[in-house]
Formats: structure tokens, sequence, C-alpha cells
């Protein structure tokens, strides 16, 4: 449309392994919850080094990649998708700056504050525009096997 009135929009929500780990599950989604979205799927996914590698591929040049992939199929991630009104610029306002040690000074509110560790321990995912969060929700739902625990809330 054009009238610059709010788009109902989904983006694609992950708690990662050090968020499972340490137990913060319950908060994000309380915090998810309270801000507006409907979680519309969820499922618990053990990814190996080939998905977590093709899921950030955008950074595979970067000297950070392969401990990213290290890291993200350390543990189990809880991968969400999540509707409301401007989806994905609101859940990347909610879980703040990518490094967590930043975010605990600048954004003290925000759940990379909250849960996060370090530059890359940072807790949580979320689709950097509309297009990543087709790509990223069609990468879980439709093309992977599905979770470890797949739960399809009756919304859709
Ligand atoms: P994400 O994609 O996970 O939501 O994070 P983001 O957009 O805030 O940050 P991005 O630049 O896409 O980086 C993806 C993930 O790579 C890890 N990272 N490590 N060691 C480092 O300097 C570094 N920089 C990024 C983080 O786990 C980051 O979320
Ligand atoms: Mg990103």
């Amino acid at each position: 449309s054009s009238g610059g009135e709010a788009q109902i929009e989904r983006t694609l929500a992950i708690i990662k392994p050090d968020g499972l780990f340490g137990n913060h599950t319950d908060a994000v989604k309380k915090i998810i919850l309270e801000s507006g979205f409907r979680i519309l799927k969820e499922k618990i996914v053990q990814l190996d080094q080939e998905s977590a590698a093709s899921f950030y591929a955008e950074h595979s040049a970067r000297s950070f990649f392969h401990s990213l992939v290290q890291y993200m199929t350390s543990g189990p991630v809880l991968v969400m998708v999540l509707e409301r009104d401007d989806a994905v610029s609101g859940w990347r306002t909610l879980i703040g700056p990518t490094d967590a040690i930043k975010a605990k000074i600048t954004h003290p509110q925000s759940i990379r504050a909250m849960c996060g560790t370090d530059a890359e321990k940072n807790c949580v995912h979320g689709s950097d525009s509309s297009q990543s969060a087709q790509r990223e929700i069609s990468f879980f739902f439709d093309s992977m096997p599905s979770g470890l625990q797949d739960i399809e809330h009756d919304e859709l």
C-alpha cells in the first residue's frame, strides 16, 4: 500500500544455542508475546555444519564464519515465525545490537543485553529485511526436515 500505514509482516526469530542452554527461552518468549507478536510456528532444530553454513552463507568470507558455524551447531536452536505489524524491524529493535557487550551499555533493555555474552554469543537471531525473512522462513519450514519438536499454532 502507499499510505505509510503499518504492514502485517512475518520474520524469523531464533533462540541460539547459548539462549537455550542458558534457560532464556521463557523470558524471550514472554517479551515476544508482550510485544504483540504472534508465534505462528516454532520448532527445535539441531543444525549440522552444512545447514548452519548455508543459513549464514552471506558471511562465508568473513573471518568469524568458521567460529559462527561452530557456535550455531554447538546445541539445538529454537526457530520461530513471528507475525506483527512491522515484524522485521520491530524484532530487530527488540533484540538490540549484534555485540552483546555493547548492547549491555547502549541498549540495556534489549534481549541481547539480557541474555547475550559477546559479539558472537548473542542469544538470538532476527531477519534483517523482508526478503531475508522470506528466505529464512522457507529455509527452516519448507526445505528442512521437521524439527526435534514441531509446533504449528492454529492461526495458520
Ligand atoms: P543475526 O544475523 O544472527 O541476527 O545477527 P546480526 O544480523 O545482528 O549480525 P550479522 O552481522 O548478521 O552476524 C551474524 C552472526 O555472526 C556472529 N558474529 N560474530 N565475532 C564477530 O565479530 C562476529 N560478528 C558477528 C554473531 O553471532 C552474529 O549474530
Ligand atoms: Mg544478520
